[in-house]
């Protein structure tokens, strides 16, 4: 199978809690609207769904704010699905709340154990290799445990800088098609896109960095009118979502979704 960084027959969301006002976030810019999150959350999903592909809604959970950003619990590959160990305390217990749910789609489902941490938002998969970012959340033990599991599964993992005081290695980038990425200047300045086709957000509009690639479509964020024409002239279909109150919690497209196609 080919395109499998970008072509999927499913995807998991879980609805966002009314404790979502207690999200995480590095800068305090207003408090999440839980009912416009809710319209937003919608348009995500149905966008997603207008692929054709299944998509698994799960319920809210009150217990842990930030656990509409479901990305961070696992990573999802053709091969398994890997558990993450998230780096945020309050945030650890939502990658247990994950597990079942890949259990009963994946035969194959490993589990970061510690005493490292990793979150999924640090990991970008490609066409031919998965670049997972060091940060705040993402620590080198979390990595080396990714990649033992990964390596005996045939992946090449490649280990790379999250710009200092971005959340996530994705905040900053997504990939377009299996060898073409959206990334912020300062990012891609770093060398770790060599090889890859890069396009850069527009200046003053690297908060759209965080977008995804889900079967014929792209999913931005809305709001960023100079990366979108780069986006169209590239050749790409868009879907543009509004994410105002995921953006007061630093949540971008890729948070709120796993991706994957579970093996037949
Ligand atoms: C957090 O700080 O963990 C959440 N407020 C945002 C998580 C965003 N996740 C992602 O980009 N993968």
């Amino acid at each position: 199978m080919t395109d499998t960084s970008y072509r999927f027959t499913h995807a998991i969301t879980r609805k966002p809690a009314s404790s979502i006002v207690q999200g995480l976030r590095a800068v305090d810019i207003g408090t999440p609207d839980l009912t416009l999150m809710q319209a937003h959350h919608a348009d995500y999903i149905a966008a997603l769904r207008s692929t054709g592909a299944e998509v698994i809604e799960l319920d809210a959970l009150e217990d842990f704010p930030d656990s509409v950003f479901v990305e961070d619990t696992a990573l999802c590959l053709p091969k398994g699905a890997i558990i993450m160990r998230p780096g945020a305390p309050s945030r650890l217990g939502e990658a247990a709340e994950m597990a079942p749910h890949l259990e009963a789609l994946y035969g194959l489902v490993a589990r970061i154990e510690g005493p490292g941490f990793i979150e999924g938002g640090d990991i970008l998969t490609t066409e031919s290799e998965i670049l997972v970012g060091r940060s705040a959340r993402t620590d080198a033990a979390g990595i080396a445990e990714l990649a033992h599991i990964v390596s005996g599964w045939g992946y090449r993992l490649r280990e790379v800088e999250t710009p200092p005081g971005v959340l996530h290695f994705k905040t900053d980038c997504s990939l377009l098609d299996g060898q073409t990425i959206l990334s912020t200047p300062r990012l891609a300045a770093s060398g770790c896109f060599e090889g890859y086709t890069v396009l850069h957000t527009a200046e003053g509009e690297e908060a759209c960095a965080n977008a995804i690639r889900f079967n014929d479509l792209v999913l931005m964020p809305a709001g960023f009118p100079q990366t979108e024409r780069r986006l169209r002239d590239a050749g790409f279909e868009l879907r543009v979502i509004g994410n105002s109150e995921c953006a007061k919690l630093d949540g971008g497209m890729s948070c709120l979704s796993l991706r994957f196609s579970p093996p037949q």
